[in-house]
């Protein structure tokens, strides 16, 4: 859509065709709501000012881009958003070349900014081409952005960022930086004196404009205007972002001083949706609703696995007070608001800071006490080197608890988790378990509290598949658990929610299999196994988890440590390639991973 020649008048009704656009088809398909809603006159005033054709349009994490995928060809298709083969609920540019970078997870963009401007100075186009960046407050937690902002500052790349800030991360932003955005520039004192200062300016003309520069430069010395100049980046705001015309002058200008400008813009999550409007965790992200009463269509009665864990952490930080843990920005989707609230010097969100949640729960673990990191298997890729660094070298008794482990469904690609077992597995020092029912994560939180190394859990997202199987057992390090015992030369082997796969699995099959649970896939049972590779030549392998260094992986590199040489063994995780997104079953039926599937596969197997 071109909405170059557009008048403000054209543009503010156009803003909210998008919003009526947005909330109608996210209140049936479910997505990020609030955020997005939030940023549409920013995202207008963007495509009228910049030109998505030449310049690098970067979103940070993209939940709030939805009016950009309005905006460039997919007003028709967006009614497909988040559903299996339609619009992702990201940027992606195989999906649009209005998509510049894949993004999902946070605080990329300002490094991206920089990259795309070192490029753009290579191929001499400085004078025609621009990045301009889109971040939230909360992503400005993020390590990544200073990163980013160290270099730019130097280096004075022509950039735009345009600091989005509603005053909430996911749930409440936690920090010093977010304190200081919302500190006194934008106060109402500031405005006010502001305003009556721009009058003033009106009035006297030339001389004014010295005394009200002086003003702004002296009262950045206690504004967020400080810390960004500072850094070598010129800072103008706050702008009100609901504002489509000052947004427009504002970005016009900074587009046209020629160096990295920081636009501070605030905005209301939520905005044209009164429901949703302020400072409400539940409109970050929704599952369809209704749009009149904003109450949710459906919700699901069984325990989710992340709701056991909650509770299970419950348990042991009742009873044991040593035990404190972190989250990084995700304090309702981890569980661990509940336990924050009981115990608030026990237990914190850190902000999006995956790597210091790492690290400083290393230091704690050094110090005598007991932290549950608990942090999404996607995101824990962003801590990949503390884990080794800072609590794996000194083999200290971190517990890592990684929700959403598995397909996650709409999200898709960029929030699958399903790299953590060949990611965690290759450390020293590092136990891999995982539960596979309530009972046995209960199980697992007491052997977790009370283990002295490192150690990572695994579980998945929403609810673990049911199966009628025995019940767990005690753990203990390293044991497996044999579920079932028959006369079959077939072995189902199954890890986490793969035990309940398996289990559905063997519903479809005459000639019922043995089941193991793996139970730990580092380190491995090896007497168990041992006594499996005599009585069983044909293994299946459940667990959802990529392939490749998987659980299969473990079993085969083990077999042939072993010199075991007549077992075969198949697995059933995922292929070499990232999974799309969709509802889950969707996208499990088109990897035929569904049991009914699974089955078939082990008859033609067989
Ligand atoms: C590395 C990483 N950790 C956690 C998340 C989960 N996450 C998605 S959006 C978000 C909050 C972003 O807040 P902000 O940047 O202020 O944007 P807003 O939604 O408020 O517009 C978080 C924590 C993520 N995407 N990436």
């Amino acid at each position: 859509m071109d909405i170059k020649n557009y008048s403000l008048a054209e543009l503010e009704a156009l803003s909210q065709k998008i919003r009526d656009r947005i909330l109608d088809v996210v209140s049936r398909n479910g997505g990020h709501l609030s955020s997005t809603l939030g940023a549409t006159e920013i995202i207008v005033a963007m495509h009228k000012v910049f030109d998505v054709a030449n310049d690098p349009f970067i979103f940070d994490v993209s939940h709030q881009a939805y009016a950009h995928k309005l905006l460039t060809d997919r007003w028709e298709t967006f009614e497909s958003l988040r559903q299996f083969g339609g619009i992702s609920g990201y940027t992606k540019p195989s999906e649009s070349p209005s998509d510049y970078f894949v993004s999902g997870h946070s605080s990329t963009s300002i490094s991206l900014g920089v990259g795309a401007a070192k490029a753009i100075a290579l191929q001499g186009k400085t004078a025609s081409r621009i990045p301009v960046v889109l971040i939230g407050d909360g992503a400005m937690s993020a390590g990544m952005a200073y990163e980013a902002m160290n270099e730019l500052g130097d280096r004075k790349y022509p950039m735009v960022i345009i600091l989005n800030d509603n005053e909430m991360s996911i749930a409440k932003p936690i920090g010093a930086i977010s304190r200081m955005l919302s500190s006194a520039m934008a106060s109402p004192f500031y405005q006010r004196f502001k305003k009556k200062t721009e009058q003033f300016v009106d009035n006297f003309g030339e001389g004014a404009h010295y005394l009200a520069k002086r003003f702004e430069e002296s009262f950045k010395l206690i504004t967020p205007g400080i810390l960004f100049e500072e850094m070598g980046i010129e800072y103008i705001g706050p702008v009100d972002g609901h504002d489509l015309k000052s947004l427009i002058d504002i970005l016009n200008m900074a587009k046209a001083m020629g160096k990295p400008v920081l636009v501070h813009v605030q905005t209301i999550k939520g905005k044209g949706y009164e429901i949703a409007e302020g400072k409400h965790e539940k409109w970050h992200g929704v599952s369809p609703f209704d749009l009149k009463s904003g109450t949710a269509n459906a919700k699901s009665s069984v325990k989710s696995a992340t709701q056991i864990y909650a509770e299970a952490l419950m348990h042991q930080a009742d009873h044991n007070d040593k035990i404190v843990g972190t989250t990084a920005a995700m304090p309702s989707g981890t569980g661990l608001s509940a336990l924050m609230e009981k115990y608030p010097d026990r237990f914190w969100d850190v902000a999006i800071a995956e790597q210091h949640a790492v690290t400083s729960m290393g230091a704690l673990a050094k110090e005598g006490f007991k932290p549950f990191c608990t942090i999404y298997s996607t995101f824990l890729q962003r801590g990949f080197d503390q884990v080794i660094h800072d609590v794996c070298l000194m083999d200290l008794p971190v517990v890592f608890a990684l929700d959403r482990a598995g397909i996650v469904g709409e999200d898709g690609e960029t929030h699958q988790g399903v790299f953590d077992i060949s990611f965690l597995r290759l450390i020293p020092n590092m136990t891999l378990c995982a539960p596979r029912d309530e009972k046995s994560f209960h199980q697992i939180m007491a052997f977790a509290a009370g283990y002295a190394h490192p150690c990572a859990i695994r579980y998945p997202r929403g609810a673990f598949l049911p199966a009628e199987l025995p019940e767990s057992i005690h753990f203990q390090k390293g044991k497996a658990q044999l579920l079932i015992s028959n006369a079959s030369d077939t072995l189902f082997i199954g890890y986490g929610n793969g035990v309940g796969r398996a289990a559905q699995t063997m519903q479809y099959l005459e000639e019922k299999p043995s089941l193991l649970d793996l139970r730990f896939v580092k380190p491995l049972d090896d007497d168990m196994l041992r006594n499996m590779a005599s009585s069983h030549k044909k293994w299946f392998i459940f667990s959802d988890s990529s392939r490749m260094g998987g659980v299969g992986s473990a079993l085969l590199e083990w077999l042939s440590q072993e010199k075991i040489t007549d077992i075969d063994v198949i697995s059933f995780e995922y292929e070499d390639e990232f999974i799309r997104h969709g509802n889950t079953l969707l996208v499990e039926e088109s990897l035929g991973l569904l049991p009914q599937q699974l089955a078939q596969k082990v008859i033609s197997a067989l």
